[in-house]
């Protein structure tokens, strides 16, 4: 239903100045806000610095890394109308970690916040193929900002295809490395027109505010879904839970997207919050439980709409409308999508029955170069890696991960990852991490620990060994040594094992 010609920064963006709105409200950033014209300026300026400065050609992938501003949103969009690929990292990221996107999706562009500086030079070494990053924010004459100025504010969206990639998001990675998901320009238009007009249900009127960032595609809700509307966004770079309470009561949100952590954070201290504007309050990023949904109806009155996405499938693919949710579970397909509970043949098992998840639609899923391709798309079914059940309405519950994959406070965080990090500290013979139970983040990385021998070093000691190798969010928050781990016959470790340990 799109046209086979198309670059999704039209209708996002060039539409509302097109049609005279370029005067309402898109942006309110916390520096800064920025009406539709005045965001659609700065895009142009931006896209004609990275043709005309930075050499960037149709296709060309260019890398973002930022927290959420106004200006994040600028080289995001920037980037699309000028026909290029965007590949955003979530911003604490380390230089180990953001050299692997760059050398895997060959980035030759980077803009970047200036205050991330460092981390990007760090990875400038281990990724020999990028040739060019401009930073904004700290001034200068090679400022990002310094080349707009000398720009024009008008530019033509480049003329893409609707099923051009424009999107390279990378998965936190369960085993081995990170999984880049293509997503078309399509696809960005589709999370809008399936999930957002079905579910949110939003209007111009509306607000939106969230607290995850836009380089998690859960992100893309606060930017995309108010823009397809022409409503606004209230983009906040600091967004724990009590700054995304304190901003929606002083912005007067209307519609939020968090994980529960943060709806439980928020609970906790209701009193010192006005939460009044809000109406719609949306779900996602780890599973909600039936506690927290009716915690937060008894205390609010208002209905948490819960949901499941994922980078592969971009964004939502079940959750219900307000009048249809069935409390504690996630909902049912969002139309455009299916679903369906399979067993470890890929048969789809009855209603009642535990099995693994399969969902496909519109928006799913292509991994840049990547042998496991055909582990997680079978026959156009993506296995996002959750056990499920349905019910004879067609309602999902979810259950479990199927995978090593730790979910916490909305953060997906690879079990095998931290244990790497770990191992890389000399006084660890031997790691395993799973997900243990937390009352706060839903579930935490703990670590099961053998030292080597004599070894000496603390739990606080090998924390920061960790939050100084990886993104500082996926250290493990609980550590415990042991004499040795359990191993299957041939010596793997079973976390299966740790996990129920972690649990009792
Ligand atoms: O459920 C999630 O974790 C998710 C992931 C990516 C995009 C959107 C969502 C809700």
């Amino acid at each position: 239903r799109y046209p086979r010609r198309l670059n999704c920064v039209t209708p996002f963006l060039d539409r509302w100045i097109a049609e005279g709105r370029g005067h309402a409200l898109c942006l309110i950033g916390e520096h800064e806000s920025l009406t539709y014209r005045q965001l659609f300026e700065r895009v142009n300026r931006i896209a004609n610095v990275l043709v005309n400065r930075l050499g960037l050609r149709p296709g060309n992938r260019v890398l973002l890394r930022s927290g959420n501003t106004p200006m994040m949103v600028a080289t995001y969009l920037a980037v699309l109308k000028a026909g290029g690929v965007v590949v955003a990292t979530m911003p604490l990221l380390r230089a180990r970690e953001i050299a692997y996107p760059l050398n895997k999706a060959r980035i030759a562009i980077a803009l970047c916040d200036h205050r991330l500086a460092e981390e990007m030079e760090g990875a400038r070494t281990h990724a020999p193929g990028l040739e060019q990053v401009a930073y904004w924010g700290g001034g200068g004459p090679d400022s990002l900002e310094a080349l707009m100025a000398a720009e024009s504010p008008a530019f033509t969206a480049a003329d893409t295809a609707a099923d051009d990639v424009c999107l390279i998001a990378f998965t936190s990675g369960t085993t081995g490395e990170p999984k880049g998901a293509m997503h078309f320009h399509r696809d960005l238009l589709a999370i809008c027109d399936t999930y957002a007009r079905h579910v949110v249900r939003a209007g111009p009127d509306d607000r939106f505010i969230g607290s995850a960032p836009f380089a998690f595609t859960f992100g893309l809700a606060i930017i995309l879904f108010p823009m397809r509307v022409g409503g606004s966004a209230v983009v906040l770079e600091r967004a724990g839970p009590e700054d995304l309470a304190l901003a929606i009561g002083r912005e007067r949100a209307t519609i939020c997207f968090t994980a529960p952590t943060a709806y439980r954070a928020i609970l906790a201290k209701l009193t010192a919050y006005d939460l009044s504007s809000l109406r719609r309050c949306i779900s996602a990023g780890e599973s909600l439980s039936r506690a927290t949904f009716e915690a937060w109806k008894a205390a609010t009155g208002r209905t948490l709409l819960d949901g499941i996405g994922g980078t592969e499938m971009l964004h939502i693919y079940l959750a219900s409308p307000e009048e249809e949710v069935r409390p504690g579970a996630t909902g049912r397909p969002v139309p455009g999508y299916e679903a369906r509970v399979v067993d470890e043949e890929g048969r789809e098992v009855p209603p009642g029955t535990i099995g693994r998840l399969a969902v496909r639609g519109p928006t799913g899923c292509r991994y840049l170069a990547d042998p496991r391709q055909g582990t997680y798309v079978v026959e156009g079914w993506n296995y996002p890696g959750d056990s499920y059940l349905m019910d004879e309405d067609g309602y999902f519950w979810y259950q479990a991960r199927c995978d090593d994959m730790i979910v916490s406070s909305g953060y997906n965080i690879s079990g095998p990852e931290v244990e790497a990090a770990l191992l890389r500290h000399p006084d660890v013979l031997e790691c395993g991490v799973v997900a243990a139970p937390d009352p706060e983040r839903g579930t935490i990385p703990k670590a099961y620990v053998v030292r080597a021998p004599g070894a000496t070093a603390t739990a606080k000691a090998l924390q920061d060994f960790v939050k100084a190798e990886i993104a500082p969010y996926k250290y493990p928050r609980a550590v415990e040594f042991v004499e040795s781990l359990p191993k299957t016959a041939s010596g793997k470790i079973q976390r299966y094992a740790l996990r129920l340990r972690a649990a009792e």
